[in-house]
């Protein structure tokens, strides 16, 4: 009944739609080679991938537990276009860029564009790169060689025959913030030098992973383990079957059921003899780990500010299309102006976490000064927390754009906002990361500040002729004036806060 049907919001290319991506490569990474794989890439994503990560959230993930004769196979069965996300994961290089490093210190910058395309797309295809990612990281610090130099290649690999994704074995029932006391998986030596993991890993997600790095205290020769962080190891294990089809040393106890991420397998998992090889020293556990939450840290909140600039994206057109009140909904300044706040929003997200990729990338060149390694320490933490924070906002101001239909699942709106919930939760909570700001002030005396201040300064004096940014030049100065104090007041009480939130 009734002749009028509302035009949908149509996702156009993601990368051709995004003015402030496409000027920020321009002033930064003016490479031809870069801009056409982007853009083609943002037409694949507009026009396939997209609905392949629908079809992820529909088709969610289950768990078969026993075959038809009785047997335990523990099966994940995950949708087709799950499995094609892997593939093309490889083929795009998605990991693979940031390891090849192809346009030097910017390599991590167009690797973390494409993920920022590919993002709200991916049926959260991004959770597993995210983990893989930060498992190649980790093996690189550590040094690609045996045991982990085949993983090495195939985490990095574009052959998507070749190609294996890591989990990130961390959160066991007890601690998933405070790891250091709340694992209780131990690693059994075993003769040959490796181990065998027995315990109980209470959120393990895209757990169809090849491989993965987790956490475990390392048995003595009397079976003695040493609590708290000291007593915690990184180790490396292997997802694999035995000729019975059995998954080697895992049971997958139940699949989670989640309020958001529902495209991706969360399971609980018991560890019952896992082969591992411990990776770090004995004790350095958590500190070896680090480099994988840097980097996952990183992905998370490139995953918001795309979840942001998605909605945002979307809304516009929305805006081109419905009426109310007889104009267009562009047409009233009300609703433009929410726009715009969130476009706000946006813009600072983005700017934010592409400073903290581009400082990665020079860190991983080779190119970074003492100036951009305590930036990167600083910014990473607050970058997560803050965008993990702001795209919850967003994407609900954002549904809300959409009046009624932002409520209505078949739009696919609404896994926007239960995905984007996420963000701020898993990879350490806001108040955990803020903590890890405060460490970060105590563990540098105060230097991650001094060169926080040093950086505003000199952009600031790189705009100081913009007119409307002299009350943040006036701010900064003021602040530097006082910097030293400052930055000495504030790596004194650190430390003090850190015992104290403790
Ligand atoms: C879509 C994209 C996103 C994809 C997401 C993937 C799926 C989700 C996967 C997960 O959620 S995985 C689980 C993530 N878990 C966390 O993020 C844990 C949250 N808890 C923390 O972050 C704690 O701060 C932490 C466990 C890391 C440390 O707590 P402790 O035990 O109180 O640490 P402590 O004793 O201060 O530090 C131990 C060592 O680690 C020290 O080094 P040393 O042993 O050499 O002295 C620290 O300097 C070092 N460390 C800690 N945090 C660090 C760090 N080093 C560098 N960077 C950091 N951020
Ligand atoms: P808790 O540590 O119990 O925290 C509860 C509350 O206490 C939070 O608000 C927190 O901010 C606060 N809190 C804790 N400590 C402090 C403190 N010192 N000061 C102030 N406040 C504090 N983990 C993995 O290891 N691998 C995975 O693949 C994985 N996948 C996940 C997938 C999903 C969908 C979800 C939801 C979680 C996943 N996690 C995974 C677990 C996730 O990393 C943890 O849930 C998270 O780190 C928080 O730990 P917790 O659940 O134990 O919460």
């Amino acid at each position: 009944i009734g002749s009028f049907f509302q035009e949908t919001p149509v996702l156009k290319n993601p990368f051709l739609e995004d003015a402030l991506l496409r000027g920020y490569l321009r002033r930064h990474l003016p490479q031809e080679a870069a801009f056409s794989d982007l853009c083609a890439f943002g037409e694949r994503v507009a026009n396939e991938v997209d609905g392949w990560g629908r079809e992820c959230e529909v088709t969610p993930p289950r768990l078969v537990h026993f075959d038809p004769w009785g047997r335990r196979v523990d099966h994940i069965v995950t949708s087709p276009a799950w499995k094609r996300m892997k593939d093309l994961s490889a083929q795009e290089g998605l990991v693979a860029i940031g390891y090849e490093r192809s346009f030097g210190e910017w390599s991590r910058v167009y690797q973390m564009s494409k993920l920022y395309i590919f993002s709200p797309s991916s049926g959260l295809y991004t959770c597993p790169l995210a983990m893989t990612d930060g498992a190649a990281k980790v093996i690189q610090s550590i040094g690609v060689s045996w045991p982990v130099d085949e993983a090495y290649g195939r985490l990095t690999t574009r052959q998507p025959e070749r190609f294996w994704t890591s989990g990130q074995w961390m959160t066991e029932r007890q601690g998933g913030s405070d790891v250091a006391s709340g694992t209780e998986t131990v690693a059994v030596p075993q003769t040959d030098g490796s181990y065998k993991l027995h315990g109980f890993k209470w959120f393990t997600s895209a757990t169809d992973a090849d491989m993965t790095l987790t956490l475990a205290r390392a048995q003595d020769r009397t079976g003695a383990t040493t609590p708290g962080s000291r007593g915690l190891s990184l180790f490396y294990g292997e997802v694999s079957r035995d000729e019975g089809g059995r998954l080697k040393g895992i049971e997958v106890q139940r699949l989670k059921d989640k309020l958001g991420t529902r495209q991706m397998p969360t399971a609980e998992l018991l560890l019952d003899g896992l082969p591992a090889h411990r990776l770090s020293e004995e004790g350095k556990g958590v500190a070896s780990i680090a480099n994988m939450l840097t980097i996952t840290r990183i992905h998370n909140s490139i995953s918001a500010a795309a979840a942001m600039r998605r909605v945002v994206q979307l809304a516009r057109d929305y805006a081109t299309r419905r009426t109310a009140f007889g104009k267009l909904l562009k047409d009233h300044p009300l609703h433009m102006q929410t726009l715009a706040r969130m476009e706000v929003e946006t813009r600072g997200a983005f700017l934010l976490v592409m400073e903290v990729c581009r400082l990665l990338g020079r860190e991983e060149s080779g190119m970074a000064t003492q100036l951009d390694a305590h930036l990167l320490r600083l910014l990473t933490p607050v970058a997560k927390l803050y965008t993990g924070k702001q795209a919850v906002a967003v994407v609900s101001e954002g549904l809300e754009s959409f009046g009624g239909q932002g409520y209505i699942e078949d739009t696919g709106l609404p896994g926007l906002l239960r995905d984007a919930q996420v963000l701020s939760i898993w990879e350490g909570t806001t108040n955990v990361l803020s903590l890890d700001v405060l460490r970060s002030v105590a563990r540098s005396s105060g230097m991650v500040l001094h060169a926080y201040f040093t950086h505003a300064k000199s952009l600031l004096a790189g705009a100081s002729n913009a007119s409307s940014l002299a009350p943040a030049v006036k701010a900064v100065d003021g602040a530097l004036s006082e910097l030293e104090d400052f930055v000495q007041i504030a790596a004194t009480r650190a430390p003090g806060y850190l015992e104290l939130a403790a």
